[in-house]
C-alpha cells in the first residue's frame, strides 16, 4: 500500500468548477463559452487565492499574537516561476482543478501555460530565494519575503540572424496578474535626498527633498501541506504627486510629469544598467527603497497600532536575512530608525540592529562584493552616511581592543580612505550582522579563508556555512512527475515530498535491475516531451535517441561555456579530418541555456560562437547526426522545469574556486543526470554523497588554481601542447563559424591565449579526456542508469527544506508557529 500524505484539496471538483464560473462571471465578466484559456487562469488563479484566504489570516494572526520569531528574507530578487500550479500543489487541488477545467471544455496545459512567468532575478540568487520562501511556508515558519515588484523583469532573450544576443523588455505585467494584490491602505513613505540638521537638543533630524510613496504588492506563498501561508511582499514605487499643474497649464506636460516619473523609475527595472552615475543612483535608491518600506512594514506589523513601541523586543520578533549586500542599507536604516524615529540611544539601536540581521554572501568574485561611493550615499541618503561613518569608526575602535595589528584594522574599514572613500557593504553586514555564511562547504571554507579572512581571524563564530538546496515540489513533483510517480511507487510513500532524504531508499533498487529499467523509461519518456517541446516553442529537431548533453546557467567567463565548446568544436575537428570515424562517435545533443549581461561583450562573443558552431554542426552532412548543438532562447524557470528532467549529463565545470555553490547540480541530480563537474561549489557535496564512482571528476583543484597563478599562468602554453586544443581555437579563428571572417571571435581567440583568467585551456585536455569514460558508461544504459538513479537516492540533502533547517538551526533560532 502507498502512503500518500499529499495536502487534502478543501474542495470538491464540483466546487471548484462553481467557483471558476463565479470568478469568469464577476471578476472577467465572461461566460464559459467566451472564456479563453487566459481567462480560465485568471479565473482559477482567483479560486485558489480563495481557499487560501483563511490559512493566510490565520498564519498572520498566530504569527503576531504568538511568541515564534518570524524571518524576513530581503532579496533583490525573487524569480519565482509560475505560480498556478505550484499553488495548486501545494494546497492540493491539482486534480480537482484538471477535472474542473475539463469539464469546462479546457485543457489544464493551455491554462497553465496562459500564465506569464514572472522573471525578477537574475539567476542562482533569485531562484534560490523563491526555494526559501517556499521551504519556510512548507515547514511552519512565519515569513515574510521582502522585495521589489519590478516592471520589468530580466530582459527577455532573443537571438538576430547572425547568433548575436538582442535584449528585449520582459513586460511581464501587461496582462492581468492574479496572484499580486496591491494594497494601497499599507503604503510607506521612502524619503531620499536632502540634508540633516542638528537640533537644540544635539539630536538629528534628516530633511528629506523627495520621497516615494512604496505601495506593497502581496503573493500568497502557500506550504505544502503545511495548511501554512506566508507572504512574499513586492514593493512598488509611486509618486506622490501625479503631476504639477502649474507646469502642465503652461503646456510643459514633460517637466509636468518628471517628479512621477522619477518615482516610478525606482521599481521600474530589475538592475538597471549601472556603467552610468545614473544608473548606478538608480541601483541604490532601488536598495533603500525595498529596505526601508520592509523595515517600517515589519515595525507596523509586529507592534500595530503603537506610537512608542518597546523596539528593544524586535528581534525577537523577526530576524532579517540579508541576501547579498544588495539590503545591507538595512543596517544603517534600522539605526537611523530606532535613533532617529523612536529616540533610542546610540548603543541600545547597535545591540537591537546587530542582533536583526545576518547575511549571506553569493560570490568569490572580488568584483562582485559591492562599493558604494560615499559620495553618492552622501546626496541619496545623507543621514545614512553619517551613521555609517560612525559605525565605521566605532568598529575601527573595537578592532583596536582586539589586534594590534595596524594593516589588518585598516585592511577592514568599512569606510575606505583617501580622496574618494567607498563603502564596502560585505564589510558593513559583517560589522552590523550576527552571522555570515557561505552557500557550499567549499564557498564557506574559501570565505573564512580569502575573501573575508581578517574578519574570520577577529569574529570567528560569526561565521557559518548552509549549503543551498531546491524545493523538491517545483523541481521533482511538478517538472517531472513520472519520476515522481516512480519514486511514490519504489518507497511505498510520497512523504518524500516533505522529507527528501527518503530518497535514501531507492538505493536497494539500483540493485534491481527491473527497477532501473523503469527508472531509463522514464527518462526516455521526458526526452521526447522534451523533444516535443523544443520542436513546438523553439522549431527545433532534437532525436531523443541521443544522449541529451546540458548547460544552463548565467553565461561568465568562470562558468566556463568556453571549455565546452572548444570540446565540442575538438570532436567536430576530429571527424572533418577523419581522425576519428564518424560511425564511431556516440551521437549526442548538446543543450545550452544562458543568458549574458547586456554589457558583457565576451559574453555576448561567446553566444554568438556557440549559435554559429551549432548552425554548421548540425548541417554538416559529414557529421551524421551525430553532433547536435541547441540553444534555446530565453533561459527561463519555465525551459527549466522541462529541460532538467529530461538531460542525462549536466555540466557544472566553472574553474575551482569560483561557484559559490550552484543550485541547477542539485536540480539535475535529483532528476537523475549525471554529472561532468570540477571540484567546486555545491560539485564537491554532491559528489560525496553521490560517491565519487558516480560523478564524472576533472579538472584542478582550487588549490592547483592558485599555484598556476603563482607560478604565473600562460594559455599559449597549452594550446601549443595538446593538437587537438589547438585545432578547435583555430577552427574558430579561420572563420569556420564566421563564414571564412577571420574578425569575427579575434577578441575571444585573443583572450583565450593571452589572458583566459579562468584557465579553461588548462583544464582543457582533462575535460576531454572525461569525455571517454562519459560515453563508455552511455554505452551501457543499464549502469548509467543505476548510477543516475543513485544519484537520486543519495541527493536528498539537496532539498531547500533541509537549508532552511539549518538557517533555523545555525542563524534564525527559529521554528515552526505553534
Ligand atoms: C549565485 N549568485 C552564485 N548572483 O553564483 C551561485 O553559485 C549560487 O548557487 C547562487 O547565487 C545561490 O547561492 C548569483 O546568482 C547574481 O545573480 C548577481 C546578482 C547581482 C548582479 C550580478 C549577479
Amino acid at each position: 500500500m502507498t502512503e500518500i500524505t499529499a495536502p487534502k484539496s478543501p474542495v470538491t471538483t464540483e466546487e471548484f468548477t462553481d467557483r471558476i464560473r463565479e470568478q469568469l462571471k464577476y471578476a472577467q465578466g465572461v461566460t464559459p463559452d467566451q472564456a479563453t484559456p487566459a481567462d480560465v487562469y485568471v479565473a482559477s488563479s482567483l479560486v485558489v487565492r480563495h481557499y487560501l484566504q483563511d490559512a493566510w489570516f490565520q498564519t498572520q494572526q498566530d504569527m503576531i499574537n504568538g511568541s515564534t520569531k518570524a524571518v524576513g528574507y530581503l532579496s533583490a530578487e525573487f524569480l519565482m516561476g509560475k505560480q498556478l500550479r505550484n499553488a495548486l500543489l501545494n494546497a492540493g487541488m491539482i486534480d480537482q482543478f484538471d477535472a474542473a477545467v475539463e469539464g469546462l471544455g479546457f485543457k489544464p496545459q493551455d491554462v497553465i501555460d496562459a500564465e506569464y512567468e514572472p522573471a525578477l532575478g537574475n539567476g542562482g540568487l533569485g531562484r534560490l530565494a523563491a526555494c526559501f520562501i517556499d521551504s519556510l511556508a512548507s515547514l511552519g515558519v512565519p515569513a515574510f519575503g521582502y522585495g521589489i515588484q519590478y516592471r520589468y523583469g530580466i530582459f527577455k532573450q532573443e537571438f538576430d540572424k547572425d547568433g548575436k544576443q538582442v535584449e528585449k523588455p520582459e513586460y511581464w505585467l501587461a496582462n492581468e496578474e492574479p496572484w499580486g494584490h496591491t494594497d494601497y491602505n499599507r503604503s510607506q513613505r521612502v524619503n531620499f535626498g536632502g540634508k540633516v540638521v542638528t537640533k537644540a537638543d544635539g539630536s538629528k533630524e534628516w530633511q528629506p527633498e523627495w520621497s516615494v510613496r512604496a505601495v506593497p504588492v502581496d503573493y500568497m506563498v502557500p506550504g505544502y501541506a503545511s495548511g501554512r501561508v506566508n507572504t512574499l511582499r513586492l514593493w512598488t514605487a509611486k509618486s506622490y504627486d501625479e503631476f504639477d499643474l502649474a507646469t502642465f497649464n503652461k503646456s510643459d506636460y514633460l517637466n509636468a510629469v518628471k517628479p512621477k516619473v522619477k518615482a516610478e523609475d525606482i521599481s521600474k527595472i530589475l538592475y538597471p544598467e549601472d556603467s552610468t552615475p545614473q544608473g548606478k543612483a538608480l541601483r541604490l535608491e532601488q536598495q533603500y527603497f525595498f529596505v526601508s518600506a520592509s523595515i517600517h512594514d515589519a515595525i507596523r506589523v509586529f507592534y500595530p497600532g503603537q506610537d512608542k513601541p518597546d523596539l528593544t523586543t524586535f528581534p525577537d520578533k523577526i530576524t532579517f536575512q540579508l541576501n547579498d549586500t544588495h539590503p545591507v542599507i538595512g543596517i544603517p536604516e534600522l539605526m537611523r530608525v530606532l535613533i532617529d524615529e523612536y529616540g533610542y540611544d546610540w548603543n541600545t539601536a547597535w545591540d537591537i540592529t546587530t542582533r536583526t540581521f545576518n547575511y549571506t554572501c553569493h560570490t568569490l568574485l572580488p568584483e562582485a562584493l559591492e562599493v558604494w561611493p560615499a559620495k553618492l550615499i552622501g546626496e541619496l541618503l545623507p543621514r545614512h552616511l553619517e551613521i555609517i561613518k560612525a559605525i565605521n569608526t566605532n568598529f575601527l575602535a573595537e578592532l583596536a581592543t582586539k589586534t594590534r595589528d595596524k594593516a589588518k584594522i585598516d585592511r577592514m574599514r568599512i569606510v575606505t580612505e583617501g580622496e574618494n572613500p567607498q563603502v564596502r557593504m560585505a564589510y558593513l553586514a559583517t560589522a552590523g550582522g550576527s552571522h555570515v555564511n557561505g552557500v557550499a562547504a567549499l564557498h564557506s571554507e574559501l570565505l573564512k579563508d580569502v575573501t573575508l579572512r581578517d574578519f574570520s581571524d577577529i569574529y570567528p563564530n560569526k561565521f557559518t556555512n548552509v549549503t543551498n538546496g531546491v524545493t523538491p515540489r517545483r523541481f521533482i513533483r511538478l517538472a517531472n512527475p513520472r519520476l515522481s510517480a516512480l519514486i511514490t511507487e519504489g518507497l511505498g510513500t510520497d512523504r518524500w515530498l516533505s522529507d527528501l532524504e527518503l530518497l535514501k531508499g531507492l538505493e536497494p533498487l539500483a540493485k534491481d535491475d527491473e527497477f532501473v529499467k523503469k527508472f531509463a523509461a522514464v527518462k526516455q519518456a521526458n526526452k521526447e516531451d522534451f523533444a516535443a517541446y523544443a520542436k513546438r516553442e523553439y522549431g527545433f529537431e532534437l532525436d531523443p535517441n541521443t544522449m541529451f548533453n546540458t548547460m544552463v546557467k548565467r553565461l561568465h567567463e568562470y562558468k566556463r561555456q568556453s571549455l565546452k565548446i572548444l570540446a565540442l568544436i575538438a570532436k567536430y575537428a576530429d571527424i572533418k579530418s577523419g581522425k576519428v570515424n564518424v560511425d564511431d562517435v556516440l551521437p549526442r545533443t548538446v543543450i545550452f541555456g544562458a543568458k549574458a549581461a547586456p554589457g558583457y561583450y565576451l559574453a555576448k562573443m561567446t553566444i554568438q560562437l556557440i549559435n554559429n558552431v551549432a548552425r554548421v554542426v548540425n548541417n554538416d552532412p559529414d557529421v551524421k547526426g551525430k553532433l547536435n548543438v541547441y540553444f534555446p532562447w530565453n533561459y527561463n524557470v519555465r525551459l527549466a522545469q522541462h529541460l532538467i528532467p529530461a538531460t542525462d549529463l549536466d555540466e557544472q565545470i566553472s574553474q575551482a574556486g569560483k561557484e559559490a555553490s550552484g543550485t541547477g547540480n542539485m536540480k539535475f541530480a535529483l532528476n537523475g543526470a549525471m554529472t561532468v563537474g570540477t571540484l567546486d561549489g555545491a560539485n564537491v557535496e554532491i559528489r560525496e554523497r553521490v560517491g565519487a564512482e558516480n560523478f564524472f571528476l576533472f579538472g584542478m583543484t582550487v588549490d592547483e588554481v592558485d599555484k598556476l597563478y603563482e607560478e604565473g599562468y600562460s594559455p599559449a602554453k597549452y594550446y601549443e601542447a595538446d593538437p587537438r586544443l589547438k585545432a578547435a581555437i583555430d577552427m574558430v579563428s579561420d572563420g569556420t563559424f564566421s563564414n571564412g571572417d577571420r574578425n569575427t571571435y579575434a577578441p575571444l581567440v585573443a583572450d583565450w591565449l593571452t589572458k583566459d583568467w579562468f584557465m579553461t585551456l588548462a583544464d582543457f585536455t582533462a575535460y576531454t579526456e572525461i569525455q571517454s569514460d562519459i560515453e563508455a558508461l552511455y554505452r551501457q544504459p543499464l549502469e548509467w542508469n543505476r548510477k543516475a538513479l543513485l544519484n537520486v537516492a543519495n541527493s536528498g540533502y539537496f532539498s531547500s527544506d533541509r537549508s532552511i533547517q539549518d538557517y533555523l538551526d545555525r542563524i534564525w533560532h527559529t521554528g515552526p508557529l505553534a
